[in-house]
């Protein structure tokens, strides 16, 4: 396995700091860097990089979290001329490779968020696996507006 020796030197990295929740590993995959961007109303967006380590595809099917009422994996697309949100089913982890969730592209979208998110918070969420299972991760809260998670603006 040509990733293993890389990741688990970044997971390493991140384990040495305070705020090291936001990577985690359930079966062959890996959620890394995962974050959330500070809202001032009641919907936000979550991302995060998900690492398939094995041989066999594998797709997120759903995400779920406390601080939010309903959660919903979606994906921003372009239409005659609009520039919109849609709601995927799942998203597909090629065995090897990563899909990135990032402003602008596949997002973990929070409806109904109990509060609303304020830079330096941290949120739980959980991510689900069709092969993997189910793992929970705790988001940092990065600016309204930020492109990358808290620990990689600075
Ligand atoms: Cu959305």
């Amino acid at each position: 396995m040509r990733l293993a020796i890389p990741v688990a030197l970044s997971i390493a990295v991140l384990a040495g700091a305070p705020a090291a929740a936001d990577t985690a590993s359930i079966g062959d995959i890996v959620v890394e860097n995962a974050w959330a961007r500070a809202s001032s109303v009641n919907v936000g967006a979550a991302y995060a990089t998900l690492r398939n380590l094995g041989r066999k595809p594998d797709r997120l099917v759903a995400a779920a979290s406390p601080a939010a009422a309903r959660v919903e994996i979606h994906t921003v697309v372009e239409r005659d001329g609009m520039v919109g949100m849609e709601r995927v089913d799942a998203v597909e982890i090629a065995p090897g490779k990563a899909a990135v969730l990032q402003p602008g592209g596949l997002h973990i979208m929070l409806m109904g968020l109990k509060r609303k998110l304020a830079p330096g918070d941290r949120i739980e969420l959980t991510l689900t696996f069709g092969n993997a299972g189910r793992i929970a991760i705790r988001a940092p809260v990065a600016r309204a507006g930020a492109r990358k998670g808290p620990e990689r603006t600075r």
